[in-house]
């Protein structure tokens, strides 16, 4: 017990909670225990993986016991609670998160000394559970640490994919697809739950049969049963007092429709049906911003939806019985984007047909119960589904879906009436060739709330996006400004910066991120720039040291290390990056003395396995970084580095020896942005557009620390009302000639011409749709000014200082303060 006070009171707020035994001695007793019991091996024999897995329980121990107590006090207190409906959930790793939030981080690090472990080492054994694509998957991760950080009753309903997002290698430059087996030697954290088990119905047809009053029923004659299984992962927040629970389903044969097929002697049949059946939850759709339209996606839509659906309706019914008319007050669903908006006629499906409710009655508890957050205003990314494929997986929400719609569409006649123009815009389905279903429609429709994730994207999901139904539904349409969890994203991936903001201000800044600002007082103190600075240099050395291991690439840790990390899209430009490195490369090649800093430029992307272009460009990349790498005329001022597999658990190794952050997408293309606000808390000044949070971080900051180039909105939208051409740009600005003409050569791709000439097409001939000639020369000039400021060691070191100070709105425990009041409407309920 004394030995574990003293070490955990140096840094942590959260050392005491009752009843549970904190100290070293119970930790290192409790690892051994499993070492011995759960795993099976012993201290002398247990290789770094075993001693995860035994550290992995003994946390777990923890874990279940503020989970029991978590959910004794929702069920007592009858909670309102929160229903977060996420295709994705990009959790990264969870032992170091774990450990953290229960204030043991430290207190574990010596016991696992003391038995001669390096926890490190240990931590790195950890699989990522990478089951979501980049900032979506992320965002919905960071919302549940924060919900149950601040006791927020909650769940997380999503998928359990047997296989997250594929695993990238580089071969010869190019990118390979590998699976990935994230629990090939099982997952600690989660529970599997078989009395929770539900079942749904697919395919098969409607019948159409008359009530004893008369009235129309209808019934669902389902062609196929599939059952889900449940797996919980705890949701430690941070205090490690509330526990909440991110529920994942995984689809299982059912065995029961199949039972006539298997008497029949038709094993190979029944077995190939099971197949069928457990491929739903197989695998995760590796693409980001591109709406796949595929029949097994939207099967897994409904799945998760309708499993999840269920069991809110089970629990809802175990307090109220039959009593429909409190639903709303306990329950509330968010939509991460639309890709669980099924669940809309789903609710409609189970309250008319089968809780025998009017219309009316159905349609306001739906409107009462869903809310909708969308992510992208791409038109490639809206969710659109073919009417007939609905049909055929979902015949009855189909006749749903057109029921709400033809009820929807009298709403718009009144507000417009005779005008059928509207009607077409407004309507759920598109009349296109082929009826499509416009799930964005249904969405706002369906939705009581309907929020942005940043004020630029918020406003033009108004002005641009549903502005008719922004007419319609005054108030409906809000912003809600993303945020990340500073537990994992400060806290834990830098505990140097931690360690010296928490002398400097104290320790609770990961609950009350405000705080930082008090840091804005000692920006121009010498001895905090220093102590910063040389937080940053380590960072920056041991980051350089896995640049080595993973690539074999020597940096110089003196260089400003300039980092994008992101998915690979046209959008987010990284080929302007690209670009502005073949500029710089030239002016060096033309002249030896040209004076700048030397700069890394690190890389980290995985581009949809579909998506040509995207790795086309990932290809140039290290194409480049190969020929300027080897380059001695030029490497002692450049290099450039593309890190393999980008993913949670690399990213909280690159952000914190970030300088720079390059957050360059075409302004009003990204809808906010995440790791932009992840690397300015890590202390890298941003060069970027006025598009998404950047707008809100320039804000922050102020103009003076940070580095804003490019179009704006308007700017873009004037260009392209009156035509743009990028050939202007290329016969005016020779540079931008001379480095595209470049890369139609075979000078980085030798003896292949042509290898990466699809980027000079899609930037000339392709019409250049993000404007990435129209903002290069702006770009090329902030990246001067950038320069510039980094030769000027102090006011660089201030400017740093500042962005970590300023960053205090972005944490998502302010996001989710957001949601509760102007959305959810909930109320704490903590443990006793
Ligand atoms: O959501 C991202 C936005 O691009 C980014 O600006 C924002 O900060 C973040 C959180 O709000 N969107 C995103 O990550 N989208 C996806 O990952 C995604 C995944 C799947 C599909 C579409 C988009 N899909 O259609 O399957």
């Amino acid at each position: 017990k004394s030995a574990s006070s003293s070490q955990q009171s140096a840094n942590n707020p959260v050392s005491t909670i009752p009843e549970l035994d904190l100290s070293k001695k119970a930790f290192k007793e409790a690892v051994v225990r499993h070492l011995h019991s759960t795993l099976g091996t012993d201290e002398n024999k247990a290789n770094n993986h075993a001693w995860f897995k035994a550290a992995s329980a003994a946390i777990q121990e923890l874990v279940l016991n503020r989970l029991r107590k978590t959910q004794k006090s929702h069920y007592l207190n009858d909670t309102r609670a929160v229903h977060y409906f996420s295709a994705e959930f990009l959790m990264g790793r969870l032992l170091s998160n774990n450990m953290h939030n229960f204030g043991l981080f430290e207190t574990a690090q010596a016991a696992l000394q003391e038995l001669g472990v390096d926890l490190t080492d240990v931590l790195e054994e950890e699989p990522d559970m990478a089951l979501g694509n980049g900032g979506l998957g992320r965002l919905a991760a960071c919302y549940i640490d924060s919900l149950a950080t601040m006791d927020y009753p909650a769940i997380g309903y999503g998928i359990h994919y047997e296989y997250g997002l594929f695993r990238q290698e580089i071969k010869n430059g190019a990118q390979i697809e590998r699976p990935d087996n994230w629990r090939d030697y099982g997952n600690p954290w989660e529970i599997c739950r078989p009395e929770s088990i539900q079942e749904i119905s697919l395919y098969g047809y409607v019948e159409t049969k008359y009530g004893k009053k008369g009235q129309i029923q209808k019934e669902w004659h389902p062609g196929a049963i599939v059952k889900g299984l449940p797996w919980d992962i705890p949701v430690v927040g941070y205090g490690g007092k509330t526990v909440n629970v991110l529920r994942l389903w995984e689809s299982q044969a059912s065995g029961y429709f199949n039972w006539d097929v298997f008497n029949a002697g038709g094993y190979v049949d029944a077995e190939r049906e099971n197949v069928e059946a457990e491929t739903i939850s197989k695998v995760l759709y590796p693409n980001d911003e591109t709406e796949a339209g595929k029949e097994l996606r939207l099967i897994q839509q409904y799945f998760f939806s309708a499993c999840s659906l269920k069991d809110i309706i089970r629990r809802y019914k175990r307090a109220h019985g039959d009593d429909w008319s409190r639903f709303t007050d306990q329950v509330v669903i968010q939509l991460n984007d639309t890709h669980p908006a099924i669940a809309i006629p789903e609710l409609m499906r189970i309250l008319v047909d089968r809780a025998e409710l009017d219309w009316d009655s159905a349609w306001e508890i739906c409107q009462n119960t869903f809310a909708y957050t969308n992510h992208t205003l791409l038109p490639e990314a809206l969710e659109k589904w073919p009417a007939r494929m609905i049909e055929k997986v979902l015949p009855r929400h189909l006749e749903i879906i057109y029921e709400i719609n033809h009820r929807f569409l009298s709403e718009v006649e009144k507000k417009w009436p005779g005008d059928n123009l509207m009607k077409a815009k407004l309507s759920i389905i598109e009349e296109s060739n082929e009826k499509m279903v416009r799930m964005g429609n249904l969405s706002v429709i369906g939705a009581f709330a309907v929020n942005g994730v940043a004020e630029i994207h918020s406003r033009l999901v108004k002005q641009n996006l549903f502005p008719e139904f922004d007419a319609l539904y005054p108030g409906k349409l809000t912003n809600v400004t993303n945020g990340i969890t500073p537990r994992r994203w400060l806290k834990a991936c830098n505990p140097l910066l931690s360690d010296l903001i928490s002398k400097k201000i104290g320790n609770d800044w990961p609950l009350h991120l405000s705080k930082l600002d008090d840091l804005s007082t000692l920006a121009d103190n010498k001895t905090f720039q220093n102590a910063f600075m040389r937080v940053k240099q380590k960072n920056k050395d041991a980051l350089a040291k896995e640049i080595k291991q993973l690539t074999g690439i020597s940096v110089d840790t003196k260089a400003i290390f300039d980092i994008q990390i992101k998915r690979l899209h046209e959008y987010k430009r990284q080929h302007l990056n690209l670009l502005h490195i073949l500029a710089l490369y030239r002016r060096l090649l033309e002249n030896p003395d040209y004076e700048m800093h030397p700069r890394v430029f690190i890389f980290g992307a995985k581009a949809a396995p579909g998506y040509a272009l995207a790795k086309t460009i990932i290809y140039a990349i290290n194409k480049v970084a190969d020929k300027i790498n080897a380059d001695v005329r030029v490497n002692q001022k450049i290099k450039v580095v593309f890190l393999p597999n980008y993913r949670v658990s690399l990213a909280e190794k690159m952000i914190p020896a970030a300088d720079v952050s390059q957050q360059i997408s075409t302004a009003g293309k990204e809808a906010s942005g995440t790791g932009n606000m992840k690397l300015a808390l890590n202390g890298a000044l941003t060069i970027g557009t006025l598009d998404g949070a950047n707008i809100e971080i320039a804000e922050e900051v102020g103009d003076d620390n940070i580095f804003i180039f490019g179009n704006t909105v308007e700017q873009v939208e004037a260009l392209t009302a009156r035509g743009y051409n990028p050939y202007d740009y290329y016969y005016n600005n020779k540079e931008i000639k001379a480095v595209l003409d470049w890369l139609d050569s075979d000078y980085f791709t030798p003896g292949q011409p042509g290898e990466l000439s699809p980027l000079k097409q899609s930037m000339l001939d392709g019409g250049d749709p993000y404007l990435v000639l129209a903002d290069f020369e702006s770009y090329s000039e902030a990246n001067i000014r950038l320069d510039e400021a980094y030769k000027d060691k102090t006011r660089w070191a201030k400017m740093a200082i500042l962005n970590t100070a300023k960053m205090g709105k972005f944490t998502s425990d302010r996001s989710i303060e957001d949601y509760v009041s102007k959305i959810w409407k909930l109320e704490k309920c903590g443990i006793e």
